[in-house]
């Protein structure tokens, strides 16, 4: 079993965590609410974190660093950032650092799921807790503390399951992957071909990646129309807004309708894709929230007071279409 699965079905046992929208929701208790979370200061801390980030490739990218920047300075806590632009040995350079620093607690967002092993193993030896954020490794699971971060393969699931309902079954598919070898590339890619079994009439006749960014996005989509299948595709799946709305770029220089002569479907939720959905011209968007910042912090400061922490630590999120887009727009947060 991969490592990912046995962590999924050990948080399973344990319970799992449910995080709200921009923050930690309490799941438990019948009590009323008497303050309002959100006002409440968090706690001042004094350790330091090491935090070694993927990159700046997309508009959930950012929103994820700046929650994270945030988080650590609300509380007074010396984060350490290291931008690797989507580079592993950028990753291990900065991991590596930051346990020659001695820093309290280190976090990371494993940019492919391979080759964390020995990096993790030093950080274990030095007596630091490791966090995986966003993106998780395929290591030994005693090698990190927790993951905090979103189920990839159950919004893959949910991006089929709205294509198949909006489109009867029936489509011909482009699908633009994330990142090779990432690890919501490989479970975005997993969870919706999973609704693909189920519906024959649905087929991906192409797949390119698009490595998450709107230009690559965009350069491939222009290859997929102009190559064999480009007269056929009736859909687009793509792993993130960001390539989507690259993709619909493309859509419209060939002279295309986005979001009506090819349906359009993505991850994330970020801003520009519910500015994209009340333009029409994509059609779903499967959240994904990148607010990851006070609960890294605050599970970094409890693993520190040797507190229990959960295994997996998961957001809440939705599934927001075209009609939802205009009265959504001025909730969204990043
Ligand atoms: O969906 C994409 C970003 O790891 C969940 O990375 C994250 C993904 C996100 O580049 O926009």
């Amino acid at each position: 079993m991969k490592s990912t699965q046995r962590l999924f079905a050990l948080s399973t046992l344990v319970g799992i965590a449910l995080l709200g929208c921009g923050g930690p929701s309490s799941t438990s208790t019948n009590e009323p609410q008497k303050t309002d979370p959100g006002k409440t200061a968090p706690a001042k801390e004094t350790f330091t974190i090491g935090f070694s980030q993927v990159g700046s490739e997309s508009g959930w990218r950012t929103a994820n660093t700046e929650s994270i920047r945030s988080a650590a300075a609300e509380r007074g806590i010396d984060l350490k950032f290291a931008d690797a632009q989507q580079k592993q040995e950028n990753q291990l350079k900065a991991i590596k650092s930051f346990i020659a620093q001695k820093v309290d607690v280190i976090a990371f967002s494993a940019v492919v799921e391979t080759g964390w092993e020995p990096v993790l193993r030093e950080a274990q030896k030095a007596g630091i807790p490791i966090i995986c954020a966003d993106r998780r490794p395929d290591a030994p699971e005693d090698l990190f503390a927790t993951f905090i971060g979103s189920d990839f393969v159950e919004e893959g699931r949910r991006a089929g399951d709205w294509m198949a309902k909006k489109m009867d079954g029936k489509a011909v598919i482009a699908e633009l992957t994330g990142t090779v070898g990432s690890d919501p590339a490989i479970d975005r890619k997993k969870g919706f071909e999973e609704v693909l079994a189920k519906n024959p009439g649905m087929k991906i006749v192409v797949s390119q990646t698009g490595d998450f960014t709107r230009a690559k996005g965009k350069e491939v989509m222009e290859a997929i129309l102009k190559g064999e299948h480009g007269s056929s595709i009736t859909a687009v799946y793509a792993h993130n807004d960001d390539m989507a709305i690259g993709a619909i770029q493309a859509i419209e220089e060939a002279g295309k309708k986005p979001g009506t002569d090819i349906i359009i479907v993505s991850i994330d939720g970020v801003k520009d894709a519910f500015i994209a959905m009340k333009e029409g011209k994509l059609n779903c968007t499967v959240e994904c929230n990148p607010l990851l910042g006070p609960v890294i912090m605050d599970t970094a400061a409890k693993l520190l007071k040797g507190e229990k922490v959960e295994r997996w630590i998961k957001p809440e999120e939705g599934v927001f279409d075209m009609s939802m887009a205009e009265k959504e727009l001025p909730n969204r947060k990043y």
